[in-house]
């Protein structure tokens, strides 16, 4: 199978060989123009992931925790292109995928198309279908209901709406157990993009989302001894119900497509003399996060989150190649903000991802000065909420 294009868990190379033999049985089969429909959030993260495995694939080195952004929602259709060939009649040239890309800022009646299929989302494409071969193409029609690659975590809900759109397409509520669609779903997305993990929880409602991971031994047949492999899991974090208020809104301010892409700095960052005491760090206040989320201990949050883009950038400052986002720009903003908060007395954070834009999360009776804030600034910077 095509899925040895990426080392894939063990539990997920199952499920994907219980497609294959579905589709061997004729129990699966795609025909040309069937469709499948997806749509996920975005999410932002308070505890970050940054740094992952060179040796086991999209494994992060931390665990993680976000807030699910239900405003900021990708959604995504994909269709079959038939490559439907007789036994050895295979052609040379196989069509290729088709991604077509829109967004809020582009009206209705100028759809085009904005990215071609990277050598990467062809790899991912080929490895997710990989039960049908080269059989089939897909094209993908995906819609951000907020300006894409400005910094809006669009991997996430991007690649989460897509894997849920293949596994429509693809009728797995009827071919797995919730709990085997659950697995499929969140081991592809995070293979597509490590955050998207976050965006594919099935349960209704998923405020808090935490990317965790356990460790099991594996005895292989022709060796005595057992190796460690490590799977991931997502777990929707128990919340008090006063969190029901928190509101999220970005300041982007600079829309330029990213130096450093998010994938060469999570591979890098081992080499910060900073990485592993923030991973040890992170994992130690990964517990005290949880419990001030299900006791409302707003500062604990705000503490928390605001330490951690800190560490996380003095993360990417400090490795090789450096990567830099914490601009001039965006600390003056910050430290305004800080300014602000105090004087005003306002329930309110920020945070602060692979780009110069910067999120604050804040609780709902202080939209207004929230906005205040954003007008005192008299900077050209455009907010999304
Ligand atoms: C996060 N970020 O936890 C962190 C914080 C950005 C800063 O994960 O290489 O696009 O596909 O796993 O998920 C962004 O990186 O990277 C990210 P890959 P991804 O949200």
């Amino acid at each position: 199978m095509q899925s040895a294009l990426f080392s894939i868990p063990n539990k997920l190379k199952i499920l994907q060989e219980k497609l294959l033999a579905l589709r061997a049985n004729e129990k699966l089969f795609l025909q040309n123009g069937d469709v499948g429909l997806g749509s996920a959030p975005s999410n932002i993260a308070l505890l970050k992931y940054w740094g992952k495995s060179l040796t086991e694939y999209q494994t992060p080195d931390n665990p993680s925790l976000s807030f699910t952004l239900e405003n900021f929602r990708s959604t995504t259709k994909v269709t079959v292109l038939g490559r439907f060939f007789p036994e050895g009649h295979k052609p040379e040239f196989i069509p290729p995928h088709e991604f077509y890309l829109t967004d809020s800022s582009i009206s209705n009646n100028t759809v085009r198309p904005l990215s071609d299929v990277s050598d990467k989302l062809e790899k991912f494409l080929n490895a997710i279908l990989s039960p049908f071969a080269t059989d089939i193409g897909i094209k993908i029609e995906s819609h951000n209901n907020f300006p894409t690659a400005c910094g809006l975590a669009s991997s996430a809900s991007g690649m989460a709406a897509l894997c849920m759109a293949i596994a429509n397409l693809l009728n797995l509520e009827k071919h797995f157990s919730k709990m085997e669609l659950q697995y499929w779903l969140m081991q592809w997305a995070r293979i597509g993009s490590g955050s998207a993990i976050r965006s594919v929880c099935l349960e209704k409602n998923a405020k808090f989302v935490s990317w965790e991971f356990v460790q099991h031994k594996i005895h292989s047949h022709d060796s005595l001894q057992a190796h460690t492999h490590t799977d991931s899991i997502i777990k929707n974090i128990a919340y008090h119900s006063n969190w029901k208020k928190l509101k999220h809104c970005v300041f982007v301010l600079n829309t330029e497509k990213k130096i450093t892409s998010s994938s060469d700095g999570h591979r890098v960052a081992h080499t910060s003399p900073l990485h592993q005491i923030r991973v040890n760090q992170v994992t130690t206040q990964f517990k005290d996060l949880k419990d001030a989320i299900k006791n409302f201990d707003f500062d604990v949050v705000a503490m928390l989150t605001e330490h951690d883009a800190l560490l996380m950038h003095a993360v990417m400052q400090t490795s090789t190649p450096p990567a830099i986002y914490l601009t001039h720009e965006v600390s003056h903003v910050i430290s305004e903000f800080i300014k602000f908060r105090r004087k005003e007395k306002i329930k309110a954070f920020w945070t602060l991802d692979a780009g110069p834009n910067i999120h604050f999360l804040y609780l709902s009776q202080h939209r207004k000065k929230m906005l205040k804030f954003h007008h005192s600034l008299k900077l050209p910077i455009k907010i999304y909420e």
